[in-house]
């Protein structure tokens, strides 16, 4: 029982020939009773390999008190066919685990699914033969297996990690884990228990232990979220609209976020008032339900630390309040970590169990365990004498199965173990490079965990399933990923993490629970439908990153990377392609006014700053419109003049608001937005000497706008980019204002069409060629268009303001705002570049859509400080003042 590792015993393999087959699938859970069941309507000749008993999967093994599915329990079933759906009903929202096990046994007995399973059989080691171009599996138990297909079915979290816990084997009583419980009745009851890990098992079988133990010690390394299941029947409300539409509601779990038909929040935190989401947080408490508090709450919940830091206030509050000794509700309260980043649970009395006088919580952050005695647990201030161990310690999660079950070589003799060696490569979490016709369900690099896994293994199996039957068809033996796609995947997962709060989280689905495991947000986390139409488009676009072999030299590779922009750039985009809008230049000047005005009505609506002031100044040719951004800190700040985007045609002083908004809270800085006139109305220079005289007054003004005297800064996006490279080389030549630094947000350098960007990204990124030459014909005449005035890099570049000059990957903008950072430096000017991989001309000001894009505003706002002799760190004042805010201030940083 203490070795975990070697519950299945090894015996001799009775290798009498081996089994042949089209397919071997190791695992007979959820995702191999389903494999086994497509893969044999397709025809192909099967095998399912398990070490356990019978089917089950996770469900054979997690047998510990209390254990339950934490989904709702009709989103966690089987979908593919509706008489199952039909012949099945769940007794409770929540299932237990012997009822689950007994679904699944339903299942292998309607599909008559055993006769094809062996089990008690564990796989040694699996080789691929080149030549035969087949692998070959050894077992423990029985003949070897020689198959065309190789599909991992083993689950997320089916390898225990072991306790890593000196003295385990010298203790005389019982030793139980939870995801390997005995199948015998446990007895408990009268006994000392101490139960190691407040994970989801051991929040679950904590409240039914401390029900039979006689005394329960709860060893708490990290504490964790719970919320109540409030479990009984399915409600109506979840039932009504499955009952009415089973097809559209397992279509829209389908392409949902998380495998659950729930629309996400589309509100964000500083929307809504303390009293409005102090009653969504109530509505979702009394719903019990993982998937609504994580996703309904409000939009930036998990997404921005301080958002989120709202909900865990609220949180934190219950706990409080369940818990009637406030010492114990502290060590119970998370500190560590956003609600979500690690995985909340779904509990039964879990906080009131603390209550019981029987029940005892230790704090190992506080006396961690030094070792394990022959009578009991000995932290480094105490012993506690215990009759029974139970360790809830959780998993060798997401890898762990795959790699420790045995050793798998694919092409060349290179182990799967090597090549992970720094943490698992996959494409789209299904395939390795290297390994060809090697499959894994839910794979890392797939949405596993982080969905409704019953939804993510369906739409994996039928993936896999669908391109056997069509490789088959076309006549290929092997589909292998190539090195180019999974590079690509590995970038592309990488811009995925960084949306959401799972990195700032040591947690096993980073491989932080395990030590010395490399480290890594393992699970694909840009939502369930998002990537079901990539794993789609890969089909569609000619198995792209797939190479295909047959017979007699058949050979198929169209090679390249499936995603390359932002994930949330490539939703922006595909919402913009779905509207199906006409160009914008079609619309004339006041009709694509009026339609971005239209469409910035829509965007989130910006955050507080201290203070917003609508002015005028003098323009050049008469009165400009500006706004101020003032900062919650006390002053005077620094002021930034800003200059807005929009092709010297569109926009005014507010049109950029979000972006000014944020760009002031990050620098603490006064932000003044100025309204320059616009063409075709005023055309060329008026826009660029509208700017210079703008900065001019508001350094002259800058007292009494509450600033800093002294040298001002310059800032614009696109356009508005080009105004302030323009304004700076005005102050340059005509004796002032003083600039300290320019922040050149994609802007607009030059006149020429000829850069590579210019082609590349033509069409299909919002800001088209076509759209800029619109913007260049309305603004300047051919002649003017060389003047520095309008392309800035045409002029002296020696002697200007250092600058911070952003470029986006996918922006007919790019190479020129390159070149100018280019020639500034070449003229000896501090500059300094972000090149931003994966996004568009629009990313960086549409704040909260774009959320890949903090990072880049935490860089540019450090510039900007930078350049006003500030520290790179503001501080933020609103927040400042709340202490509860540190956690969350701290996490920010970490996040930046
Ligand atoms: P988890 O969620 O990984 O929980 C394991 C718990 O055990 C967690 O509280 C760990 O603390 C704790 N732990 C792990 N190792 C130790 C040692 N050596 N000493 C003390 N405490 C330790 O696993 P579960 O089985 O509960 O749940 C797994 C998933 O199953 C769950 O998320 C659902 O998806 C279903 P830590 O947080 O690492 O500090």
């Amino acid at each position: 029982m203490l070795d975990v590792k070697v519950a299945a015993r090894a015996s001799e393999a009775a290798d009498s020939g081996a089994q042949q087959v089209d397919v071997a699938v190791v695992g007979a859970g959820f995702a191999g009773l389903f494999l086994l069941h497509r893969l044999r309507k397709a025809g192909f000749t099967t095998v399912v390999l398990d070490s356990a008993g019978d089917v089950g999967g996770t469900w054979y093994w997690n047998r510990y008190p209390g254990a339950r599915c934490d989904i709702q329990t009709v989103d966690y079933s089987y979908t593919f066919d509706p008489e199952l759906e039909r012949a099945w009903t769940w007794s409770e929202k929540y299932a237990t685990q012997p009822e689950i096990l007994r679904y699944l046994g339903f299942v292998a007995d309607r599909y008559d699914l055993r006769r094809d399973i062996r089990f008690n059989t564990k796989i040694t080691a699996a080789t691929w033969d080149e030549a035969a171009e087949r692998w070959l599996l050894t077992t423990n138990n029985g003949a070897s297996v020689s198959c065309r297909h190789y599909i991992m079915a083993t689950g997320c979290l089916s390898e225990p990690k072991p306790p890593e816990i000196d003295g385990v084997k010298d203790f005389k009583g019982e030793i139980y884990f939870t995801g390997r419980w005995p199948h015998h009745e446990v007895p408990l009851a009268g006994m000392r228990v101490a139960v190691i890990g407040t994970g989801s098992s051991g929040i679950q079988s904590i409240p039914v232990i401390a029900e039979q133990a006689a005394q329960l010690t709860v060893f708490q390394r990290t504490p964790n979220f719970a919320l109540p299941a409030h479990n009984g029947p399915t409600s109506a409300d979840r039932l009504a609209p499955l009952q009415q539409d089973l097809a559209g509601f397992r279509e829209q779990a389908r392409m949902s976020m998380v495998g659950v038909p729930l629309p996400p929040a589309t509100e964000v935190s500083w929307q809504l008032t303390d009293a409005e989401r102090r009653e969504r947080f109530e509505k979702g408490w009394a719903t019990g339900d993982l998937v609504v508090m994580l996703t309904q709450m409000w939009a930036d919940q998990g997404v921005d630390a301080d958002g989120n830091a709202l909900l865990v206030d609220l949180l934190r509050e219950k706990i409080r309040s369940a818990v009637k000794d406030p010492a114990t509700a502290a060590t119970l309260s998370p500190t560590d970590h956003p609600f979500g980043s690690k995985r909340p649970c779904l509990d039964t009395n879990y906080y009131a169990t603390y209550n019981r006088p029987n029940v005892t919580l230790v704090n190992l952050r506080q006396e961690p365990i030094v070792s394990i005695t022959a009578t009991g647990i000995k932290t480094d201030k105490r012993s506690f004498d215990v009759d029974v161990i139970v360790f809830a310690t959780g998993f060798d999660a997401m890898t762990g199965a795959i790699m420790a079950v045995h050793p798998i070589t694919g092409r060349g003799g290179k182990s799967l173990s090597d090549v992970w060696a720094h943490g698992p490569q996959t494409y789209l979490g299904l395939t390795v490079a290297g390994f060809p016709n090697l499959f894994m369900i839910t794979g890392p690099g797939s949405p596993s965990v982080l969905s409704n896994m019953a939804v993510s293994i369906e739409q994996h199996v039928d993936w896999v399933v669908d391109r056997l039957i069509a490789a088959r068809d076309a006549g290929f033996t092997t589909i292998e990923a190539t090195e180019t796609a999974q590079a690509g995947w590995a970038r592309h997962l990488t811009d995925c993490s960084m949306i959401t709060l799972h990195r700032l989280a040591n947690t096993w689905y980073t491989g932080a629970n395990v030590p010395g495991k490399p480290q890594g947000v393992m699970p694909y986390c840009g939502g369930v439908g998002p990537y079901r139409s990539i794993c789609n488009e890969v089909v569609s676009q000619g198995m792209l990153g797939f190479q295909l072999t047959g017979p007699k030299g058949a050979e198929q590779c169209n090679d390249g990377e499936i995603v390359r922009l932002q994930p949330d750039v490539r939703l922006v985009l595909n919402m913009l392609a779905g509207m199906n809008l006409p160009p914008l230049e079609s619309f004339g000047a006041q009709g694509a006014r009026d339609f971005i005005a239209q469409f910035n009505a829509t965007r989130p609506a910006g955050r507080p700053v201290g203070e917003i002031v609508d002015g005028t100044l003098p323009g050049a040719e008469g009165p400009l419109a500006y706004r101020l951004y003032r900062p919650a800190t006390p002053g005077p700040h620094p002021i930034v003049v800003y200059f807005h985007g929009g092709g010297w045609v569109l926009g005014d002083s507010q049109s950029d608001d979000p972006f000014c908004r944020d760009m002031c809270r990050r620098t603490g800085m006064i932000f003044v937005s100025v309204d320059y006139r616009h063409a075709p109305e005023h055309r060329f220079p008026a826009a660029a000497e509208d700017g210079y005289i703008a900065a001019r007054w508001v350094a002259d003004h800058a007292a009494e706008l509450g600033g800093r005297p002294g040298p001002i800064l310059v800032a614009g996006w696109s356009a508005g980019g080009n105004i302030a490279a323009v304004t700076c080389q005005l102050a340059r030549d005509r004796g002032g204002p003083r600039i300290a630094g320019q922040l050149l947000l994609n802007p607009v350098t030059d006149c020429s069409f000829e850069r590579p960007s210019y082609t590349d990204n033509a069409t299909g990124y919002f800001l088209t060629r076509s759209l800029m030459y619109w913007f260049w014909d309305i603004y300047c005449a051919p002649a003017d268009r060389t003047d520095p005035r309008v392309s800035p890099l045409r002029g002296q570049l020696g002697g200007l303001p250092p600058a911070f000059i952003v470029t986006s990957e996918f922006d007919p903008l790019r190479d020129e705002g390159i070149a100018y950072a280019e020639g500034l430096d070449a003229a000896g000017v501090p500059v300094e570049q972000l090149q931003a991989h994966g996004h568009f001309h629009s990313s960086f000001t549409m704040v909260d859509v774009v959320i890949t894009g903090v990072s880049g505003r935490v860089r540019m706002a450090e510039a900007l400080r930078g350049f006003a002799g500030l520290p790179k760190q503001a501080e933020q004042g609103d927040q400042a003042a709340q202490p509860d805010r540190n956690v969350s201030r701290q996490i920010n940083a970490a996040a930046g």
